[in-house]
């Protein structure tokens, strides 16, 4: 009898600890939106570099995310919109990546192959 009854009490501050656990977490998520900053769960994305082409061609993310362009082929690439972003030679098998800052969409080229165009679309 006693036992049964300190179980189901123990069961009682375990739900309470879960409900005050979400609490915080809801909190803390809309104290971070109300701040404009993006929350710390952002999206990844992946661009491939291959055959010459951006695939895919137009990407649209969040602010926010994180973008990571992977060059598979055998020369090197970049990955330059302006002054927006600027990758640099990524060279074969490595990556770069670009954390999104503002809305907008940008077309983007790799400065040593002209004719390799795509666009990153930031929501
Ligand atoms: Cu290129």
């Amino acid at each position: 009898m006693r036992s049964s009854c300190s179980r189901s009490s123990a069961r009682r501050n375990a739900l309470f600890d879960a409900s005050r656990v979400a609490s915080i977490r809801l909190a803390t998520v809309l104290l971070a939106c109300a701040a404009g900053i993006p929350a710390a769960y952002a999206d990844s994305a992946t661009v491939t570099i291959e055959n010459m082409q951006f695939t895919p061609a137009t990407l649209t993310v969040k602010r926010g995310d994180k973008v990571t362009w992977t060059n598979k082929d055998l020369v090197p690439h970049t990955a330059t919109a302006g002054e927006t972003f600027d990758s640099k030679d990524i060279e074969p098998g490595k990556s770069w990546s670009y954390v999104t800052k503002t809305a907008g969409q940008f077309k983007y080229v790799c400065t040593l192959h002209p004719s390799m165009t795509a666009t990153l679309v930031v929501e």
